[in-house]
């Protein structure tokens, strides 16, 4: 009798506990289903057959609140192998759900499926996802929108309405062909046909002026443009003619608004802007418009992406509107010194709500080398790449290799024999000067080598451009972390001056960062998530050549500073 009584009693109890535990009763979870699928899509008057979810391009939003718990299951209906990476999302305690083909799974193979199963903790703001196979996400991208919590506003007016602006990256031929020829013949790859605005070209190729992005606006308004670039291989400049952008946010965290006529964004970094609309309707439409900032040596897509910002204009309201299209103006396509500045006006909000938690005390110190170089062309062949060699691209020096199997199913079950080695160099092994003339032997070293980072673990790593085969800005990106952009320069790193102009105290927090073109970047984060976290350079081209490299953060002594075991369905090679 009494127990009968209790147990119903316990159970309402729990109801009326959670209820007024705002974490429990605010968050809630998002469940999509994501199928794998070809579709045609038809871009610059060529219809061709694309790898899509869902029959999307771009793909579908995700859309969640901080807090959430979200469950994607990915159905593979395509040939190819799939993965999905949920770029920016912490992950934490949840590695298995990241994503990159080879490091922290097997692929989804046809017919296969899997559900990415995390919680979004401590982030709000734009993200997106994207496969993480070869370049297959050239097609397989989305925004991630991360609204604050339900109870929680943003740290400013609340926009009239939000907009996902998506940079794409075009090719009329196949993306996985022109990468497969690449990496055969040692050569560059065929540079993209177009840039794309939320999928479409625009009106400034051939035969697109129907597959133009149109922003109807209203006027008076603010709006939100939540704006990423999931282009392949190219850093981006956009402006819209005669509007002015703030930007409050990037990569999912608040930073200190400003305003400017025109935004830089690499590959795998998003921003979010404000935009306020003209007070009346004017007699024109504005352009919006994107186009690559390029310092390299290489060939590469120099076309201009474009969308049109249109005012809605209510019937009552007689204005003889032309067909008058102002065109905004971008920086040249070498502006490094527009980048430079752009770049540095980045400041954490750090605010008593929002602090930047920048780590004060360094455990361990790393000096990386990125850039390009080449590897020799094998017996009996011909190569297209620099000098008969093939391209290759390294971090300190060594050209990542993919196992055959998922790096951390092999940590995890202890099984890393023949499979990676934990030596990764913390220093370049042969110092020159990075910026200056290249040495002789330009050839990388090729093979699987891991940084082992015992948990809560705080460090500091420089990022140095070389410029063997042209300096040029490298976008990398750091998996499973945010990271404190503390410092950054041209020339080489000097490590007795430069760390006494480092900004501990607003440095803006993010996941990727472009190192300067003949420069260096410092970072700092603490390895507080364990798992195997994958960083490479965000141009798809130089990451297919071997820049990328992978940490290994170990379990802390508590239960909750564990990796648990891998999910049930995960895939196996
Ligand atoms: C795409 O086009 C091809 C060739 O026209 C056709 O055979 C195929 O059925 C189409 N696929 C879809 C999903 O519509
Ligand atoms: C895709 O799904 C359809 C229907 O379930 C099935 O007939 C077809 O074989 C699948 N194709 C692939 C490549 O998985
Ligand atoms: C998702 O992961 C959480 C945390 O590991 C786990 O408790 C939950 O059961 C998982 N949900 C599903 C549907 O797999
Ligand atoms: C654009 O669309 C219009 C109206 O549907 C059509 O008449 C025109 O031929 C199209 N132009 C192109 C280049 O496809
Ligand atoms: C808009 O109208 C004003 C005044 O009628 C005129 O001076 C201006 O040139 C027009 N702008 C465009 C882009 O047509
Ligand atoms: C890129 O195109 C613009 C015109 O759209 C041209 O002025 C510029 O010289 C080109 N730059 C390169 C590096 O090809
Ligand atoms: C609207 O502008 C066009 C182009 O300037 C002009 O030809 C036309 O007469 C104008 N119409 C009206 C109603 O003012
Ligand atoms: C960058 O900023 C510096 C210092 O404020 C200024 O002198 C320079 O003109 C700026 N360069 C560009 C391209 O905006
Ligand atoms: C390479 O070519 C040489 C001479 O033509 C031949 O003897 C050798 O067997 C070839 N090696 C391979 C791996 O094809
Ligand atoms: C290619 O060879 C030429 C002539 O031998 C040399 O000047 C040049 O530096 C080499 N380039 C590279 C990238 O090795
Ligand atoms: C490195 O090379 C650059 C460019 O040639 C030169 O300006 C610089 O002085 C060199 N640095 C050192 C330490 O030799
Ligand atoms: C897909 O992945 C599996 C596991 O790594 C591999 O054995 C297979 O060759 C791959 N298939 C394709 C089409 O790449
Ligand atoms: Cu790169």
């Amino acid at each position: 009798m009494l127990f009968r009584i209790t147990f119903p009693a316990a159970l309402l109890l729990g109801f009326l506990v959670s209820s007024f535990l705002p974490h429990l009763a605010l968050s809630k979870t998002r469940h999509y289903t994501f199928n794998i699928v070809t579709s045609n899509v038809t871009r610059l008057c060529k219809t061709k057959s694309i790898v899509s979810v869902n029959g999307k391009l771009p793909g579908p939003r995700i859309v969640a609140r901080e807090g959430d718990q979200v469950l994607v299951k990915v159905v593979n209906n395509v040939t190819n192998n799939i993965t999905l990476h949920w770029h920016g999302i912490r992950q934490l305690r949840s590695g298995w759900a990241d994503g990159p083909a080879y490091v922290t799974q097997c692929p989804i193979q046809t017919g296969q499926s899997y559900t990415y199963n995390f919680t979004i903790t401590g982030q709000r703001g734009t993200l997106f996802w994207h496969a993480h196979i070869s370049w297959l996400r050239a097609t397989l991208y989305g925004p991630i929108i991360i609204l604050p919590r339900r109870n929680e506003s943003y740290p400013f007016k609340k926009p009239y309405k939000e907009v996902p602006i998506i940079f794409g990256e075009w090719w009329n031929a196949d993306p996985e062909a022109v990468i497969n020829q690449a990496l055969q013949t040692g050569a560059g790859p065929n540079v993209s046909d177009a840039y794309t605005i939320n999928g479409f070209p625009g009106i400034l190729y051939n035969c697109s002026a129907n597959d133009t992005y149109r922003l109807k606006v209203k006027p008076g308004k603010t709006y939100m443009l939540r704006i990423i670039n999931a282009a392949l291989n190219d850093e981006l400049f956009f402006s819209i003619a005669n509007h002015s952008l703030t930007i409050v946010e990037a990569d999912a965290v608040y930073v200190k608004p400003f305003e400017t006529d025109v935004l830089f964004i690499t590959p795998g970094q998003t921003t979010n802007v404000l935009l306020k609309t003209k007070p009346y309707y004017p007699n024109a439409t504005f352009i919006m418009a994107a186009r690559p900032y390029s310092t390299g040596q290489g060939t590469f897509d120099n076309s201009t992406a474009a969308g049109l910002l249109e005012y809605e204009h209510p019937s009552q309201i007689s204005v003889n509107k032309t067909n008058a299209a102002v065109m905004p103006t971008l920086p040249t396509i070498m502006a490094t010194g527009f980048v430079t500045n752009f770049t540095k006006k980045f400041r954490g909000l750090n605010n008593s709500k929002f602090t930047a938690n920048v780590p004060q005390t360094v455990d361990r110190r790393f000096y990386f080398t990125v850039g390009l170089g080449s590897s020799p062309c094998p017996k009996n062949t011909t190569c297209q790449g620099p000098n008969g060699t093939k391209f290759a691209a390294s971090v300190n020096n060594i050209s990542f290799a993919l196992p055959a199997t998922a790096l951390l199913q092999a940590y995890y079950f202890k099984k890393s024999n023949g499979i990676y080695s934990t030596d990764f160099p913390a220093n370049p092994p042969n110092p020159f000067n990075y910026t200056g003339t290249p040495p002789n032997n330009t050839f990388v070293s090729t093979g699987t080598h891991l940084v082992v980072l015992p948990f809560n673990t705080s460090v500091e790593l420089v990022l140095q451009d070389t410029s063997i085969l042209g300096a040029e800005n490298h976008p990398l990106h750091l998996h499973g972390y945010n990271f404190f952009v503390v410092g950054e320069g041209f020339g080489n790193y000097d490590p007795n001056n430069d760390p006494a102009k480092f900004n501990l105290v607003d440095p803006v927090e993010r996941n990727t960062i472009g190192v300067p073109t003949g420069g260096w970047v410092a970072i700092r984060f603490l390895a507080d998530n364990p798992g195997v976290w994958f960083m490479h350079c965000h141009f798809d081209v130089h990451t297919s050549w071997g820049l990328r490299m992978a940490w290994i953060v170990l379990d802390g002594p508590l239960a909750s500073q564990k990796l648990p075991p891998p999910p049930s369905d995960l895939p196996q090679c």
